[in-house]
């Protein structure tokens, strides 16, 4: 069903504690831990705990945790000092656009300069 915890995802093992994580903030709806695979001085990640495969999907589903992912994104940016200076928040959205892990989850990136248009 959507929103249900898949088995074989990676997030929801994260969720379910099951595979590790370092892990910045939590609320009743989202879980920020940092990437493995750092693209920047800041990259976490921010998930929402109900299972959707990406973005679109858990915004049409669940309007209120697709706010509460953004929100989180934002206050992460300012816990970690990178507000200041720019940020950004990516959501890859299929495999085309390098989405590897296929649970909703915003990268929050800074603390470098970064370029546009993105690679
Ligand atoms: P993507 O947008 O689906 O490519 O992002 C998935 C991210 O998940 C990627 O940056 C990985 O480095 C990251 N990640 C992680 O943080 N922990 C893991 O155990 C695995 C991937 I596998």
């Amino acid at each position: 069903m959507a929103g249900e915890p898949q088995a074989d995802c990676l997030f929801c093992k994260i969720i379910a504690k099951e595979i590790p994580a370092t892990v910045v903030r939590e609320s009743e709806t989202t879980l920020a831990f940092r990437d493995i695979n750092p693209q920047a001085p800041t990259h976490v990640l921010v998930i929402p705990k109900v299972h959707h495969p990406d973005a679109a999907s858990l915004a049409a589903a669940e309007p209120q945790i697709a706010a509460d992912v953004l929100r989180e994104a934002g206050e992460i940016a300012f816990e970690e000092g990178v507000a200041e200076s720019g940020y950004r928040i990516v959501f890859n959205t299929g495999s085309g656009a390098g989405q590897t892990v296929f649970h909703a989850h915003a990268h929050v990136l800074g603390g470098r300069g970064l370029n546009w248009p993105p690679g």
